[in-house]
């Protein structure tokens, strides 16, 4: 083992979302799928009404398809810079204002809150492509992006979630803060703001603020974040790591704002970039790093040249850039 490795191992050693190699899943036959109907419903319903806002973007006036870009990349922030980078990988550190700010975008994005959100995705980490990872890739491309969502979870993903460690979050006044009121900032900030803002500010009609940049911006972020469970576990490159499933996927790195280099984030999820690489196509990196340059965060956590190196020799798929 070279010395980097064996950094690597010291700093993986104590994370709970480093990969746990000694669970087995329950041999014999797999519980019951018990379909919960009232989320096929709603998920239905949510993806039909996008699917009509589709049609009324030729009637809104240009501001509000800005205002919906807006939107899109302040939750997609929520997610990324907050929920994933921030409170399930404590990749680095923000001040109160930050994550505030970070905590009501997320509340934009309406995924869950943050705890269920980082808690579920340390699961995934540990426990990836197994009957205890909440999207279990090996279980298809529908289950590991929406269809997880629609039916009761396996019982492992509760049993291990229940024994992780989650003081951090515990901690955290403003993640106890929206959990004891999600609902009511989910109606706030990711229905009302949206729609409120083009209608009292530029005159767009209430109807198109609801359908365009509240609805169908809603959608979009939830399957661009659903594709990295569901595409990027199945279809790219693995030039940090053949024996994981995670791999490297260029549009979903576009649609996700920088969460499409999924190879390299499995194989080293500390890094605050969630890549090799520092801004290139990473909006959210970008993100921290003006954060970090206005004083609003800091520590951010990095994985060194030569560790990455050393990884890619010893169980890369050949495909890395630097041959
Ligand atoms: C959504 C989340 O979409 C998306 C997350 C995606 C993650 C992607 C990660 C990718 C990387 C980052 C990239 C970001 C890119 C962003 C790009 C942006 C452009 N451990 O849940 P229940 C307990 S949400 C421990 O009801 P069921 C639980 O506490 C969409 N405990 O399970 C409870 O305990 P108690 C909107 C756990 O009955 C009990 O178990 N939301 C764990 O199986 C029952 O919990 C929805 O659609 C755990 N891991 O139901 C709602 N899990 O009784 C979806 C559970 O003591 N959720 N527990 O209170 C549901 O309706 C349900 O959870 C269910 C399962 C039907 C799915
Ligand atoms: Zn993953
Ligand atoms: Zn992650």
């Amino acid at each position: 083992m070279t010395e980097a490795e064996a950094a690597d191992g010291r700093l993986m050693s104590d994370r709970e979302d480093a990969l746990d190699h000694t669970y087995r899943e329950t041999e014999g036959p797999k519980p019951c799928r018990r379909i919960v109907w009232r989320n096929v419903f709603s998920m239905t319903a949510l993806h039909i009404g996008a699917v009509y806002a589709i049609f009324l973007i030729p009637s809104a006036s240009p501001l509000t398809l800005l205002w919906s870009l807006l939107c899109f990349l302040i939750s997609a922030l929520g997610i990324t810079a907050g929920a994933h980078r921030l409170w399930s990988h404590r990749s680095y550190k923000a001040s109160l204002p930050l994550r505030i700010f970070l905590c009501s975008a997320n509340s934009m994005a309406f995924q869950n809150d943050i705890y269920e959100w980082a808690r579920d995705h340390r699961v995934h980490h540990k426990y990836s492509e197994t009957d205890a990872d909440p999207h279990n890739a090996s279980r298809g491309f529908f289950f590991a992006h929406i269809g997880w969502l629609l039916v009761r979870k396996h019982p492992d993903v509760i049993e291990k979630g229940r024994k992780l460690e989650l003081k951090d979050l515990l901690a955290d006044g403003v993640v106890m803060f929206q959990k004891r009121h999600y609902k009511l900032s989910v109606v706030l900030m990711c229905f009302l703001v949206p729609m409120l803002v083009p209608f009292y500010l530029w005159g767009e009609s209430l109807w198109v603020g609801y359908f365009i940049p509240a609805l169908l911006r809603y959608t979009l972020v939830l399957n661009a974040t659903w594709l990295v469970n569901s595409a990027a576990h199945m279809w790219g490159n693995r030039p940090y790591d053949v024996t994981i499933n995670p791999r490297e996927n260029k549009f979903v790195t576009f649609s996700t704002i920088g969460e499409g280099f999924h190879n390299y984030h499995h194989s080293f999820p500390y890094d605050y970039s969630a890549s090799e690489f520092g801004c290139g196509f990473n909006f959210t990196t970008w993100f921290i790093d003006l954060m970090c340059s206005l004083g609003l965060a800091k520590d951010c956590k990095r994985v060194s040249g030569e560790m990455v190196r050393s990884r890619v020799q010893r169980t890369g798929d050949g495909s890395h850039w630097s041959g």
